[in-house]
């Protein structure tokens, strides 16, 4: 497995690089932006977090090979098929209209190859939905049209990051539409668990780079997690229509050090030296009775995710995307 493994991953890296320089042009080889598209790249964004450099090799040296394998294949057939059997070269067609060997076959090696597939894709379909124990929460509400962000752990009360107006952004070098007037803060190195939901329609939170993608639904809290392992800003945006103004809600993550995001907590008035998730969950799990009305959710416990909006525990519920969340908070 390992081996031809590697033989998959060297023509994929020789294929991929191939078709680039065709394409594009040694100039598009060029470094790709960090946390944010890059005009004329043909890639997926730099990955920086292990989900995300997990799903890129996944599509790289798993999909990527088996879609060319397969193109290549179908078109080398049809070729064939128009060269040896059009009418000058064939005037007299076969009349046979069955082969069960080649039905079988046909048939049977679609199935192995989608089973072979689907083992890389449920592993890390796996890996996604195991989120390691969070270092903290934050709560990513989508509004029409922006978003507010909450950090129960720290007690900061939600704020609201707008569309941050073009000559701003050009000010500050940032992307328009990319760029929000505050952006979310979260350490380097640290699980992030982001509960997602939505205060009037669906929003969906997505940042490609931290290869993550999560609804924003009115009446739940979803769950997702990241943990991103370099220092920088990470844009996204909504990924759900929801309205005439939803290209104008970008998501801007900034990643830094525990130092600075101490100093950012803090100049947000919120606790440093608050609970950590963890802490909390073990409390719950320990006594069996309604956490502090701060408590988020933790893999480790399943708690109703709802607990971070102040609404009573259930820890029996799962921790994402079945349990009805308390009426939204209101807007600002
Ligand atoms: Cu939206």
């Amino acid at each position: 497995m390992k081996s031809s493994f590697q033989g998959m991953r060297t023509l994929a890296m020789g294929l991929a690089a191939g078709a680039t320089t065709a394409f594009w042009g040694a100039s598009a080889l060029a470094a790709d932006l960090v946390g944010q598209p890059t005009p004329g790249a043909i890639d997926m964004q730099p990955g920086v977090t292990p989900l995300k450099l997990q799903a890129i090799a996944f599509h790289n040296y798993i999909l990527l090979p088996i879609i060319t394998v397969i193109t290549l294949f179908v078109m080398a057939l049809l070729t064939w098929c128009v060269v040896r059997y059009n009418k000058r070269a064939n005037p007299v067609p076969a009349r046979w209209s069955h082969n069960t060997p080649i039905e079988v076959i046909w048939t049977l090696v679609p199935v192995l190859i989608l089973v072979f597939i689907a083992i890389f894709s449920f592993k890390l379909l796996f890996a996604y939905h195991d989120m390691p124990k969070p270092d903290l929460t934050v709560k990513a509400t989508g509004y029409q049209w922006y978003w507010g962000y909450a950090y129960p752990d720290q007690k900061i009360p939600e704020f609201i990051a707008n569309v941050l107006p073009e000559d701003q952004a050009k000010k500050r070098g940032e992307p328009y539409l990319l760029a929000a007037t505050e952006p979310m803060v979260v350490p380097v190195n640290k699980t992030v668990q982001v509960l997602t939901t939505g205060a009037d329609v669906i929003h969906s939170w997505a940042v490609p780079a931290f290869g993550v993608i999560m609804d924003a639904v009115p009446g739940r809290v979803n769950s997702t997690w990241f943990k991103a392992e370099k220092i920088g800003t990470y844009y996204g945006s909504c990924r759900e229509l929801c309205g005439i103004d939803h290209a104008f809600m970008p998501i801007e993550v900034k990643v830094v050090s525990q130092a600075d995001f101490d100093a950012w907590v803090l100049s947000k008035h919120g606790t440093v030296a608050a609970p950590t998730t963890t802490q909390v969950s073990a409390q719950v799990a320990g006594t069996g009775s309604a956490p502090a009305p701060a408590a988020p959710a933790s893999a480790a416990t399943p708690v109703n995710p709802a607990a971070t909006a102040g609404a009573p525990a259930e820890p029996s519920a799962p921790a994402t995307n079945t349990t009805p969340a308390p009426k939204a908070p209101a807007t600002h």
